[in-house]
């Protein structure tokens, strides 16, 4: 044991969350990953009353922020200060109690990374290296991987990114692309030398070997394996520096157009949030070794936060290092990939909209279904049963039916518990162990585990109250009666101190419905949390049912999306052989305005109607009948081919054709001038 700090050594926490970039807001895989675990933690933490700090902030850098920016045609600080607001104000409303969210783009951020990059710089930790990149001479300036396009090498997509694949998947190097531009000019990039700042993990692959593989065999399953297939595969050094115009400076003399890459400078936010909260005091947080320093992250983060940041941490040599990285794997929607460029995904902020002070039945469906140990699906319908059949149906009724009974036959105060039955002494063996119980899961990061726990003990409630029947007993034993719900009360008293870390905002409510502030874990546990003849207040319900049209609105909305999205990816018919001149002056179309319709007898897809094209009035019949109802067109200007030979159909002659655009699903839609148009107008 070299490196590891023991875990009867430490005092403190400093609990860090994912920077999520700030150019999208958050959503529920985002949740399940990182922040709904992350709170638990910190929150069942500063129940037993030990000293945590919880970090998080936006993490304002990279190229895709560009990107995102140069797409709509503002700075990327007007981009990363829009969806900073949303995200910071959605966590808050959410209840993801960070001590600071704070964020890259500000002051003490760039000084704090810049000064770290100077100090691994001035001792020697990095390797400089000339290398060539591709180059846009029109705007001169390097090119980001992201800002090269070309041919797959691989499967021939025209579309490719210099980084990546986005058809066949695989990733490349931009000179791998065939007919390589630049996104910003158009124009092929030319190959020109630059210098740039390397941290050479592979002089750090015998540390590592040791500090994660033989010391840290007790992190999470999915968390070791990728950090042994990477230190395996051999660790090569890793550029920390960009040639880009976003970003915290290169802090050197002759770097312009230089920055920090953005996985150098963002994990340095967490020290600097730290800074920013702390002031002076800031050290103890990440310098102390009794200071327990763990990073709440999604898989896709593991290498950065396992490898390259401790790496970082380990070359300036005073900080210490995380004690554990419990990465979630992912959580897929409905049963495809949560994606923010297909916008599928159950957004943060929507859902706050949607579901007013529904906070933790989020929060409970998504720890519920933490994809802890492998990827999982959430689903509109498994978060209606998990809120109807466990929150209303188990917690919501045991609590409720206890109150209104207190009420019914003991006007709302707590009655006397007095002798006990082998049946309450069994359950007060059960309930002190559920504290610890519930912590030992939580301090494993199992809080899947925990939250069942939790639930469990309002399981034993309900179970309590029907084999004691106290509406029934209390016809013939007042005395055992108070007893029963006396008892009943304190488990009420335990769900409201054992729930906090889950559900918060419940907690509170519970509280305040039994009367009691807010208590430590260490109180629970115990039977006699409440005092014979205190009050409580009137039921409320904690929980409400869901019903299937709630339900059935937030799947309709997904739905919409994915037609929208098949509609954006259909294939386009190819261009027919070309005409002359000639044959399109052939062509007699002309504007008209419907003046009758009427569905043709005995035909689903057939419209009778009749046009007013200026040059006379005349039956056309058109096959649009599945698209449009026959009063709801009449009146609609629209365009007619006017010279097409005359057809009968269905004993009907119809002289011309209506110009329909049919979209990717099949459907038609009228072509229609964008103003009103006098009747029998050429259209050329
Ligand atoms: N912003 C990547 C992500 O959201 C990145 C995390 C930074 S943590 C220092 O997946
Ligand atoms: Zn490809």
């Amino acid at each position: 044991m070299k490196y590891k700090q023991e875990d009867n050594q430490f005092k403190r926490y400093c609990v860090t969350t994912a920077l999520p970039y700030a150019n999208g807001a958050v959503h529920i895989g985002h949740l399940a990953g990182v922040y709904v675990p992350a709170d638990i933690y910190v929150r069942y933490l500063r129940a037993k009353n030990e000293e945590v700090l919880f970090i998080g902030g936006s993490d304002e850098h990279g190229v895709p922020i560009t990107i995102k920016a140069r797409k709509e045609g503002v700075t990327p600080q007007q981009i990363v200060d829009r969806y900073h607001e949303i995200i910071k104000h959605s966590f808050e409303e959410f209840g993801i109690s960070f001590d600071i969210y704070s964020r890259t783009s500000s002051q003490i951020h760039k000084e704090t990374a810049a000064n770290f990059f100077k100090t691994l710089y001035d001792n020697g930790k990095f390797i400089e290296q000339i290398s060539e990149q591709y180059y846009d001479e029109e705007a001169k300036t390097f090119l980001a991987d992201r800002y090269i396009t070309g041919t797959c090498p691989h499967c021939g997509n025209e579309k490719a990114y210099g980084d990546q694949c986005e058809a066949c998947g695989s990733s490349l190097s931009p000179v791998e692309l065939l007919n390589p531009k630049s996104a910003l000019s158009g124009n092929e990039p030319v190959l020109k030398e630059t210098k740039h700042w390397y941290l050479p993990l592979n002089d750090y692959e015998d540390f590592m070997k040791e500090w994660i593989l033989n010391e840290h065999k007790d992190w999470k399953i999915n968390v070791y394996g990728q950090c042994k297939s990477w230190i395996e595969q051999g660790l090569q050094p890793r550029a920390v520096t960009r040639d880009l115009d976003w970003g915290v400076k290169v802090p050197l003399p002759n770097a312009e157009g230089k920055v920090l890459y953005v996985w150098f400078d963002a994990p340095i936010g967490y020290i600097s949030n730290t800074k920013e909260l702390c002031g002076d005091d800031w050290q103890k947080w990440w310098k102390a070794k009794d200071t327990k320093l763990v990073h709440f992250i999604g898989k896709d983060n593991i290498v950065f936060h396992c490898i390259i940041f401790p790496a970082m941490l380990k070359a300036e040599g005073s900080y210490i290092l995380p004690a554990n990285v419990p990465a979630n794997e992912f959580l897929n929607l409905e049963g495809d990939k949560i994606s923010t460029s297909r916008n599928w995904a159950v957004w943060l902020h929507e859902y706050l909209e949607d579901f007013k002070d529904k906070q933790d039945v989020l929060r409970y469906v998504l720890c519920a279904n933490a994809p802890e140990t492998k990827d999982n699906d959430f689903t509109w319908k498994d978060f209606q049963t998990r809120n109807n059949s466990e929150l209303v149906a188990i917690l919501g009724n045991f609590v409720n039916r206890t109150l209104v009974l207190t009420h019914k036959f003991f006007g709302g105060k707590v009655p006397t518990c007095s002798d006990l039955t082998p049946l309450e002494k069994e359950l007060m063996k059960e309930i002190t162990e559920y504290p610890q119980r519930i912590g030992s899961a939580i301090e494993n990061y199992k809080f899947r585990e925990a939250l069942t726990e939790m639930m469990n003990l309002a399981r034993l409630g309900n179970k309590y109250l029907t084999e004691c029947e106290p509406w029934k007993l209390i016809k013939t034993d007042e005395i055992r009666t108070a007893t029963v719900l006396n008892f009943s009360l304190q488990i009420c008293a335990n769900l409201a101190v054992l729930c906090q870390p889950f559900l918060p905002f419940t907690a509170e409510k519970l509280s305040k419905l039994l009367n009691i502030p807010a208590l430590k874990w260490a109180d629970a546990g115990q039977c006699n949390i409440l005092k014979a003849g205190q009050s409580i207040e009137k039921p409320e319900l904690l929980f409400e049912q869901i019903d299937d049209k709630i339900i059935e609105t937030q799947v309709e909305k997904l739905n919409a999306t994915k037609r929208s999205n098949e509609l954006q990816n259909a294939i386009v018919e190819a261009q027919k052989p070309n005409i002359n001149f000639d044959d399109f002056s052939k062509i007699d179309i002309r504007t008209a305005t419907i003046t009758d319709a009427e569905k043709v007898a005995k035909t689903k897809k057939l419209l009778k109607l009749t046009v007013d094209t200026g040059i006379d009035k005349r039956t056309i019949v058109s096959g649009i009948a599945e698209y449009y109802e026959p009063q709801a067109i009449i009146g609609k200007q629209i365009c007619v081919l006017v010279n097409l030979e005359p057809k009968e159909l269905k004993g009907i002659i119809s002289q011309g054709m209506i110009l329909m655009a049919e979209n990717a699903d099949g459907s038609l839609h009228f072509v229609q001038p964008s103003t009103l148009i006098k009747n029998g107008s050429t259209i050329s």
